[in-house]
């Protein structure tokens, strides 16, 4: 047992480590480059699971920040994590890409492991403390921990996109989940459209009349506003300048034959990051001629997630399917046209692939934001290469210099590879330029610091 009181803490889904040989080590990514910081700072508290089921860790320090491990049994995992937030809200969210499955013991689950979250933020919390809740597994946190601790400052952001009234209609139990997040005093998002599905949402379900982007709920303001979240761009461009990393780079671009063209995707393997249909489209386009064999080649990193879910498993099938048989009608000895890698790979080798590739294909059908399209704009200091974006991301809105594709249409996903693949170099440099400009003055700290100055007004 903890008998400190922290006056910031971060509830989210995982702790900011992940368990290695070597003991504790900081997990990657913008988000905890962003929050470690700020709980150091403030001498705050981090609640979340420790990634491994049954594992009853105590509490403990790292970097500066207590870490509270909220531990979860494998029947928790299957139903809380797999079931109700991986099978039910993340399918939904994403405007329903894949179908959303609905279990009653799911959705029991999910209450449970929400509340072991909220009463574990409630006992470290000191008085007036602010506390910044996580995402999608944990919806129903801010009315919980506002019931036990009304003394708190809550913030809540969703870093998935928040679907249309007519979508979150179809939820078991939506009510409670609206509820659980007018808990808090600020909720933001990726983006302005979810900030005003919620909004449309409160006014259907709860009658309340949104006035901007606030509406009265018990007695309290709360506001939904966007804040998109973006990357530690310093962490990224001093990647890209180290030497064994460029050395790594032009490895790469040897190994894939030179003077061949290079189209990249990195992803999660992933329904909504729209991997199959960026595979078919860069098939056909071998087909019909824009694109030869000897000139051109694909790298596909497919990140393994969420694999015990049967969705993913059967995705993973299908792009499995679909580069084979590219592979074998278009491929040559020792020259593929799709090079597939279902791996994880170091934060150094994908900055790598990200120097290395002319193109880079970051083609979902829904994304909350998308940091690898952000992560490839920063890493190219040279101002070459060229980014082929989806419209249904959140970095859509701030990337308007990217050859922007409508994912569901073939046609347009290939009209605008092949109009990357085509453009003048001087007109690539001009577009990489303005989005680094807005890239480098929109880092993942000021979007924290955002947040926090809003929640703490
Ligand atoms: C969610 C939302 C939102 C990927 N493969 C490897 C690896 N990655 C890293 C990337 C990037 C991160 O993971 C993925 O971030 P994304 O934003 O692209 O996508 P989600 O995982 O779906 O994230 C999304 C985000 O939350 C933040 O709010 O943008 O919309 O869905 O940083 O580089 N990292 C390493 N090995 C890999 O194989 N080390």
């Amino acid at each position: 047992m903890d008998s400190r009181r922290y006056s910031f803490v971060v509830v989210a889904n995982r702790l900011p480590v992940d368990r290695t040989d070597d003991g504790w080590t900081r997990s990657p990514g913008g988000l905890v480059s962003a929050l470690e910081p700020i709980a150091r700072g403030a001498h705050g508290a981090w609640v979340g699971w420790i990634g491994v089921p049954g594992d009853d860790v105590e509490p403990f320090e790292h970097d500066g920040v207590r870490l509270l491990p909220v531990q979860l049994s494998a029947e928790d995992v299957d139903r809380y994590y797999e079931g109700q937030s991986n099978s039910t809200i993340w399918p939904l969210f994403h405007h329903g890409v894949e179908t959303p499955v609905h279990r009653r013991a799911w959705r029991v689950a999910y209450e449970e492991v929400n509340r072991r979250f909220a009463d574990a933020a409630a006992r470290v919390a000191a008085e007036g403390a602010t506390v910044w809740v996580h995402d999608y597994q944990l919806l129903l946190v801010p009315a919980m921990l506002r019931e036990a601790r009304p003394d708190l400052r809550i913030g809540f952001f969703l870093h998935i996109p928040f679907p249309p009234v007519e979508l979150f209609m179809q939820l078991p139990r939506r009510v409670d989940l609206l509820r659980g997040l007018l808990g808090a005093d600020l909720v933001g998002f990726q983006q302005s459209l979810a900030a005003h599905n919620f909004l449309q949402l409160s006014a259907r379900l709860l009658g309340l009349q949104p006035e901007g982007e606030q509406v009265r709920y018990d007695g309290r303001t709360v506001t939904a506003r966007a804040f998109p979240i973006s990357i530690d761009v310093g962490e990224i461009e001093k990647l890209a300048a180290d030497h064994t990393v460029r050395a790594e780079s032009r490895r790469l671009r040897r190994e894939l034959g030179g003077d061949r063209t290079l189209l990249l995707g990195v992803d999660r393997l992933d329904y909504t990051k729209g991997i199959e249909q960026r595979i078919e489209a860069y098939g056909e386009l071998l087909d019909d001629g824009t694109i030869s064999n000897r000139e051109a080649v694909l790298v596909q990193v497919a990140t393994p997630s969420r694999m015990r879910v049967a969705q993913y498993q059967q995705l993973r099938e299908r792009v499995e399917r679909e580069v084979g048989r590219i592979n074998g009608e278009f491929g040559d000895v020792g020259k593929a046209p799709v090079h597939y890698l279902f791996q994880s790979r170091t934060r150094e080798e994908l900055v790598a692939l990200y120097l290395a590739a002319d193109l880079m294909l970051v083609t979902p059908l829904r994304d909350g934001m998308n940091l690898v399209a952000k992560e490839y704009v920063a890493a190219r200091s040279d101002e070459r290469g060229a980014l082929v974006l989806s419209e249904f991301t959140g970095a859509a809105e701030e990337l308007p210099d990217a050859f922007q594709v409508n994912p569901y249409d073939t046609d347009d996903l290939e009209r605008g590879i092949a109009a990357a693949l085509r453009a003048d170099p001087a007109d690539l440099t001009a577009r990489m330029r303005r989005m680094r400009a807005h890239i480098a003055d929109h880092d993942v700290n000021r979007w924290a610091q955002e947040f926090l100055d809003a929640l703490g007004r």
